[in-house]
């Protein structure tokens, strides 16, 4: 089985879980927040099949789109730059690990 992470926008979160849903595949979203951009966004997992992976890469490439998003400006050396500028944020970042043992308890 494979784990797949997918940190995307939460505006992109409820359809890319219904989406997963109408597909057969089961998620859980956890809130998580972004180290950059200190802004909310969602966390999705999805535990697959290996051969069923692409088909869940494929419903998230679909329902996640990419955003331009404002960086502000600060003072406060190192994070932001002291000026505001536009970054593009997602579709979508995605981590696939290997799972060693999965079980319905
Ligand atoms: P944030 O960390 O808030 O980053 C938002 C966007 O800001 C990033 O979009 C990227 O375009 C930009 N950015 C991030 N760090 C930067 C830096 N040090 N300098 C300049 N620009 C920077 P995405 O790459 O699409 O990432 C969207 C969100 O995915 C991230 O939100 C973070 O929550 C997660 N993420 C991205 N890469 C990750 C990684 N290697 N490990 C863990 N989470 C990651």
């Amino acid at each position: 089985m494979k784990l797949v992470f997918s940190i995307v926008h939460r505006e992109d979160a409820p359809i890319l879980a219904k989406t997963l849903s109408q597909e057969g595949f089961a998620s859980t979203s956890l809130p998580s927040t972004g180290g950059f951009l200190n802004r909310e966004n969602t966390t999705l997992l999805v535990g697959v099949d290996p051969e069923k992976l692409q088909q869940v890469l494929s419903v998230i490439r679909t329902c996640c789109h990419h955003r331009t998003q404002t960086v502000p400006a600060s003072t406060e050396p190192p994070f932001y730059p002291p000026f505001a500028m536009e970054t593009v944020v997602g579709g979508a970042t995605v981590f696939v690990v290997d799972i060693e043992h999965f079980e319905r308890i």
